[in-house]
């Protein structure tokens, strides 16, 4: 995890990015640009947000803490399962849909909203090259290693596009991405499915607010279907998904010394069809304690759960349904044709408009 360590705001390791602005001005930026200051979180109102969730009915731990650098690399395991159908659909609808995209919005840069989604984010930039659009690419991501790697990678592979990297969360540091004319926002994998419907309303809002008039922000959503399909998904055979769980506590331990026994939990994960999600939960197979500071302890009794992950899916109804009162507005709904998985491309509303 990098949460808490200073920010940092890296640039194009190449020694030098052409920038176009909204004016069309060429700016030739430093190496290394810092755009600003990430918002550096307090850690002590860190750890007071773990407890607080930790004391909740049932306890929760925020799913933003399975990304250190082991879960990175399990959740990249995960996209590569066979039960794991997200990723590689996903994947075929922007084959098919980017040159489309590119074209409708006239995007000339890319802003990547923290999903490390390596070769998704190179099928945008290829079809902002063949249309000789391809300015900038800014990505956002909570894993300070990952995210380094991937500038790197970009860099190399597109020279001509200033390639930036932002260290920090979709929640906090949306600002961090800067201003622009023609940017495509991507947020990819349906990872905007890990937010409560309060916070998607709010996420929804932040991003219409750094939105400007020619901006438009593509999302990625798991559909509702069919619930063995989910939940073989989340309950893979390989048992990495019981791995990427079950590592949540030792990232918890590291950062907060929190001394989870990681053994005595158990992987659970089911779908709620009422709420229409995928639950992940982390279940206690013996009496255990873990330690919450300042000599505190919350003790777990056999078959005691704690929640570390919902994963929201979706239909084109409920969806739209959650765009009200966001100020955006959805221009276009690409679906696979098993209808596993959906890519909706907003559009800010303008002020005044409807919704
Ligand atoms: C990265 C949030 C899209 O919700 O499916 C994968 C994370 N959790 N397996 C998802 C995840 C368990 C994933 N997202």
């Amino acid at each position: 995890m990098t949460r808490g360590a200073d920010p940092v705001v890296m640039g194009n390791a190449s020694g030098g990015a052409v920038v176009q602005g909204a004016a069309k001005a060429r700016v030739i930026e430093p190496a290394v640009v810092v755009l600003g200051r990430v918002a550096a979180r307090d850690p002590e109102e860190e750890r007071a947000d773990m407890v607080r969730g930790l004391l909740r009915r049932p306890p929760r731990i925020d799913s933003r803490y399975f990304y250190d650098d082991r879960g990175s690399e399990l959740f990249e395991a995960i996209t590569r399962l066979p039960e794991y159908y997200q990723t590689r659909t996903e994947e075929a609808i922007l084959a098919r849909i980017a040159d489309e995209v590119v074209e409708s919005t006239g995007a000339r840069e890319l802003v990547e909203l923290g999903s490390g989604a390596g070769r998704k984010v190179r099928l945008l930039l290829d079809a902002m090259r063949r249309r000789g659009a391809l300015d900038a690419c800014v990505m956002l991501d909570i894993n300070e290693t990952f995210l380094r790697a991937s500038v790197e990678a970009l860099t190399e592979q597109y020279p001509e596009a200033a390639v930036r990297g932002v260290v920090g969360d979709f929640h906090h540091d949306l600002e961090a991405v800067g201003t622009g004319g023609r940017r495509l926002f991507i947020f990819l994998a349906g990872t905007i499915g890990n937010l409560y419907p309060r916070q998607l309303a709010r996420f929804l809002r932040q991003v219409r607010a750094v939105l400007g008039p020619g901006d438009a922000f593509l999302v990625g959503l798991d559909l509702v279907k069919d619930a063995a399909r989910l939940e073989a998904a989340y309950n893979d055979r390989a048992g990495v998904t019981a791995e990427f769980n079950r590592n949540i506590l030792r990232v918890l331990n590291r950062r907060f010394a929190t001394a989870f026994e990681v053994e005595a939990f158990g992987h659970v994960a089911f779908y709620d069809p009422v709420r229409a999600w995928i639950e992940m939960r982390l279940r206690a197979s013996r009496p255990t304690a873990a330690s919450l500071g300042e000599g505190r302890e919350i003790l777990f009794a056999a078959g005691d759960e704690i929640r570390t992950e919902i994963s929201r899916k979706f239909s084109r109804d409920s969806f739209t349904a959650e765009l009200g009162g966001t100020g955006l507005g959805l221009a276009a709904w690409y679906s696979d044709p098993e209808r596993l998985f959906a890519s909706a491309l907003l559009r800010p509303v303008p002020e005044g408009g409807p919704a």
